[in-house]
């Protein structure tokens, strides 16, 4: 009987604090042994001249969420996930958005019936709470977090679910009473329903305008909003999506005075720039790079790689939230009309850590520990998954990424394994390429080649994030 299910061997095991030359044993789905040489197992990978990482984890993925009449999202769990594996990522923690009115608990039954059985690799849930009515405040909320979903997400504009002043902060108070962590949409409503309407009064309908009707001083406002409310309940809140300097600052200066306020940015911010918007929105579209808030320009994406080496970011996602570019998606008939009904989101849950490799460490930006930590173990610390997630080490799942620093790709769809026709980051080269997703100790994917199956991975039931305590 060998002592190992799989050992992986000649490899180089980066973690988020060390780069050990070092062999790796797994046994049921964990990681059992991390040791010079491991003999004994049943089957072996050959890891020689490549680096052995935790495999990512994408704490902020949209999946199978409704879109309030709008063009459907292109994916669900299974070609969501299915992206994910292959492009090195072996955890993804999507929404359970709540329609208004509707009760949080059904939401999550429903959003269980379309994840589980059939994804590829481990999920949990947020809730994204669109209406704090007492009910759901009162006993909806803390009862779920009791279940293992223990982060929220609110919205600081869209008329679908826009909370106002006194609707965060109950969403604080109650958050800060169940200990959990609270994600938010910072970017004001009022502001940019304003600016849209006089943008449209102009004709200035193409989706470039998208980005125009929601500068960053809009980011900003709602950001030093948010923080102030969290200040005043003494309740830790992470800002999700930020775009470029205005945000991070009040994220910085928040820190700076020793408040529990986070920062989250995304491969948008750091590969696109406004200018991609650019173009009719008939032809080949500015609509493919619409998502809020939206890219900015290369100072912006100066002063996001600013905040990572300055750690005023602790996770990289994606902010996958993937339509169509077509008459069913991004160039709608609607959305033809004007730039506020184009689909607002864009793919990247597959080329999150190549672009974040690529454009980061292959560029001299930051280290490997640094993307480990970025990519994978801030988000299982962050979200409550640590320490079953997010390491090399024994005792964690055996969730792991085998990557190639040498191998040279150009991103392009034809690569892609999601249901999305089109990727943004089209045509990016990029140095640094994942070979092998391992998923509990399943080869998963091997060089784009899908091995896994839908159910192999299972509902994560999170703890308490350590963030989220005062
Ligand atoms: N916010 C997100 O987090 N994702 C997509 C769109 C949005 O507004
Ligand atoms: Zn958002
Ligand atoms: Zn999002």
């Amino acid at each position: 009987m060998p002592d190992y299910d799989l050992s992986i061997r000649g490899g180089t095991v980066v973690t988020a604090s060390d780069t050990v030359r070092a062999d790796v044993g797994i046994r049921n789905g964990r990681i059992v042994a991390v040791a010079d040489r491991i003999e004994g197992a049943a089957k072996s990978i050959d890891a020689t001249g490549l680096l052995v990482m935790p495999g990512g984890i994408d704490s902020h993925v949209h999946l199978a969420q409704p879109t309030f009449g709008g063009p459907k999202m292109s994916d669900g769990f299974e070609t969501g996930t299915r992206a994910a594996i292959a492009g090195g990522t072996t955890t993804v923690l999507p929404f359970a958005m709540q329609p208004r009115g509707a009760g949080l608990r059904a939401v999550v039954n429903d959003y269980h019936k379309e994840a589980d059985g059939k994804s590829y690799c481990d999920y949990g849930f947020h809730l994204i709470i669109t209406n704090p009515s007492p009910s759901v405040l009162g006993q909806e909320l803390p009862a779920l977090v009791e279940d293992g979903y223990t982060s929220f997400k609110v919205f600081m504009t869209y008329d679908d679910m826009v909370l106002n002043d006194r609707e965060l902060l109950e969403v604080f108070e109650c958050a800060r009473g169940c200990r959990a962590l609270v994600m938010v949409h910072a970017e004001g409503y009022d502001a940019i329903k304003f600016m849209t309407e006089r943008l449209e009064q102009a004709g200035k309908t193409a989706p470039y305008y998208h980005g125009v009707s929601r500068p960053e001083i809009v980011e900003r406002e709602a950001a030093h909003r948010a923080i102030s409310h969290a200040q005043l309940l003494d309740v830790p809140i992470m800002i999700v999506h930020v775009s470029g300097r205005e945000a991070m600052e009040q994220i910085r200066w928040a820190q700076g005075r020793g408040l529990k306020v986070y920062g989250e940015t995304c491969p948008q911010y750091i590969a696109l720039t406004a200018d991609d918007m650019k173009g009719l929105n008939m032809d080949d579209s500015g609509g493919k790079y619409v998502c809020s808030p939206p890219p900015r320009d290369h100072a912006s994406q100066e002063a996001i790689w600013q905040g990572i080496s300055a750690g005023v970011f602790q996770t990289f996602s994606s902010d996958h939230c993937p339509f169509m570019d077509g008459v069913d998606g991004k160039r709608s008939p609607k959305a033809r009309t004007s730039f506020k009904w184009v689909p607002n989101g864009i793919p990247g849950v597959e080329t999150r850590m190549a672009v974040l490799w690529g454009l980061g460490v292959a560029q001299g930006r930051i280290g490997m520990n640094e993307f480990v930590a970025l990519t994978s173990t801030n988000h299982a610390k962050m979200y409550g998954l640590y320490p079953k997630k997010g390491s090399i080490a024994p005792g964690f799942d055996a969730d792991i990424v085998i990557w190639d620093p040498n191998r040279k790709e150009t991103i392009r769809q034809e690569l892609m394994h999601g249901a999305c026709d089109y990727t943004p980051y089209e045509g990016l080269a990029v140095t640094g390429w994942p070979v092998m997703t391992i998923v509990k100790g399943k080869l998963a994917c091997e060089d784009g080649k899908i091995l896994g199956s839908p159910g192999d991975g299972t509902f994560l039931k999170r703890g308490i994030s350590p963030y989220a305590s005062k």
